[in-house]
């Protein structure tokens, strides 16, 4: 009776310490797939089909991509950019003529474009997300 009981508390105990390192582990594999969200992540999607706007467009900031990413609107339209994630983005024209400033999570800008351009833009905080918009 006294062996057996023995017998149950370091199976008891080996059993939490494999349990404790499975644990240990999936927080690790975790925090590092977190961590490349955070520091390399964005999505380059100026490449993508066009999506053809009109004269009030929205553009959605998700997993740390633009979307639609690949966007032509007329001269005179407004574009509405909202960020859904939790990570501050911004969307920036990489020559510098418009940016949205940081948007927090729920935040949106709206920019009208009153003339004709193709734009190249990316969000500065993650510079590999990568979008264009054409305007005309
Ligand atoms: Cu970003």
């Amino acid at each position: 009776m006294g062996r057996n009981r023995l017998l149950l508390i370091g199976f008891a105990l080996i059993s939490a310490a494999l349990l404790v390192g499975i644990v240990a582990s999936a927080g690790m594999a975790f925090g590092r797939g977190h961590m490349g969200g955070m520091m390399g992540g964005g999505t380059n999607s100026s490449s993508a089909t066009v999506t053809t706007g009109g004269t009030a467009n929205t553009v959605d900031i998700r997993d740390f991509a633009f979307s639609p990413g690949n966007l032509q609107v007329p001269v005179g339209a407004t574009v509405t950019f909202t960020n859904y994630d939790s990570a501050p983005h911004t969307a920036t024209a990489k020559d510098g003529s418009w940016d949205t400033g940081i948007l927090n999570q729920g935040q949106s800008k709206t920019i009208t474009f009153e003339k004709a351009g193709d734009y190249t833009y990316y969000c500065k905080v993650h510079p590999n997300m990568v979008a264009r918009l054409r305007v005309g």
